[in-house]
């Protein structure tokens, strides 16, 4: 018997391929799409199958040139910091690094170059190629008529990765608070981090930033396993869902229910994800902006305001030793 499905989900693993689509018109806008768009099998299974057109224009091209000195140099740096040997520079990868300048050089802005001067420079190389990218994002999105969630949504990282590297440093006197590029260093200075300051989870921007990180994950999860288990009632089909909510919709908000006792709708759900998501970052910079500068021991800090369990007194009391004799002041 030749069955003949009742319902055709657009999501399927055949790759259907109709005419390379150029992409909506643009008003007073004649942009360049550069390149003749191609179809891949690959791009295929992993989302669209057709690649390009890709449009760069000059901010594009700004953030992209920018980007690559800024990374150059850093790699240059790493090169030089193996006595340019290329076979060491591959072994050692991932340990190598440019590392800011050190406290005596406070936050002068180009301290000698080997001295965290290179640092300076691939960094404000490295911070004009991603803000440039963030006004890409925007004037694209506005090209489309598009709203600017997107951009703002990347404002958020971007504002942690500014704080990071250049806002914190700069409230601190001291390029030597910012983190050094490399791939283990990185993580050696979160770790360094967390300790001097009095370890970071008793940081509660720290806690909001991770319960909005796990939260962000398990919402997608939640979202995209609803969606794929109401394709074949036309979930998928999510924006005509919102405005006109058909029995997809009514299977997967009963289903909620029924688990959880509360359903989001095909609407808020993205206002969930988009805020769960724009919060981890936006939290993290502001825990990472108090530390240092308001609160310097985070564990002495959770003491008094009640969030460090009390433990039997057999150890001493703790003293802060940022105020031990000889710690830096
Ligand atoms: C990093 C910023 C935006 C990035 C942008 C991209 C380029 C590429 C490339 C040069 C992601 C620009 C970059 C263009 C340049 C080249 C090659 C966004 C970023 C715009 N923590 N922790 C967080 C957890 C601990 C520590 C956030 C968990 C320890 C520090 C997050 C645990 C210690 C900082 C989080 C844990 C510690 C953080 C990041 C568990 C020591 C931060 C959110 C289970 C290891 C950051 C407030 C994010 C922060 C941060 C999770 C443990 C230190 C929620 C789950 C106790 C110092 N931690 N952490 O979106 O915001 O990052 O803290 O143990 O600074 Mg943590």
């Amino acid at each position: 018997m030749y069955l003949i499905p009742e319902y055709q989900n657009i999501f399927t693993r055949v790759q259907v391929r109709g005419h390379l689509e150029a992409g909506a018109p643009i008003e007073n806008g004649d942009y360049e799409r550069i390149g003749k768009p191609v179809f891949s099998y690959w791009a295929g299974i992993f989302g669209n199958a057709q690649i390009g057109p890709i449009y760069l224009g000059v901010l594009g091209m700004a953030s992209v040139i920018l980007f690559a000195l800024g990374f150059s140099i850093i790699g240059f740096n790493m090169l030089a910091s193996v006595n340019w040997n290329p076979i060491q520079f591959i072994r050692q990868l991932p340990w190598l690094a440019l590392e800011p300048p050190p406290p005596s050089q406070g936050f002068r802005i180009i301290p000698p170059l080997n001295q965290g001067g290179w640092w300076v420079i691939s960094g404000a190389f490295i911070t004009a190629s991603v803000l440039l990218w963030w006004v890409r994002m925007y004037t694209r999105a506005r090209a489309l008529k598009m709203g600017t969630h997107v951009a703002w949504a990347f404002a958020s990282a971007i504002w942690l990765f500014l704080v990071l590297g250049f806002i914190r440093p700069m409230l601190m006197g001291s390029w030597a608070e910012a983190v050094p590029f490399g791939i283990f260093p990185h993580l050696d200075w979160t770790t360094a981090f967390s300790i001097r300051y009095g370890n970071l989870y008793y940081n509660p921007f720290h806690c909001l930033s991770i319960v909005f990180l796990y939260g962000s994950t398990l919402l997608f999860a939640m979202h995209g396993a609803t969606i794929l288990a109401v394709t074949r009632y036309g979930g998928d089909r999510e924006l005509e869902q919102i405005v006109d909510r058909g029995t997809a919709s009514e299977r997967a908000a009963l289903f909620w229910r029924w688990t959880m006792g509360f359903n989001a709708t095909m609407e808020s759900i993205h206002r969930w994800a988009w805020w769960f998501a724009v919060l981890t970052p936006l939290t993290g910079g502001i825990g990472i902006l108090l530390t240092g500068t308001v609160v310097d021991n985070w564990y002495l800090w959770g003491i008094k305001h009640g969030l460090v369990p009390p433990y039997p007194d057999v150890f001493g009391g703790v003293t802060d030793p940022a105020l031990a004799a000889g710690a830096r002041p």
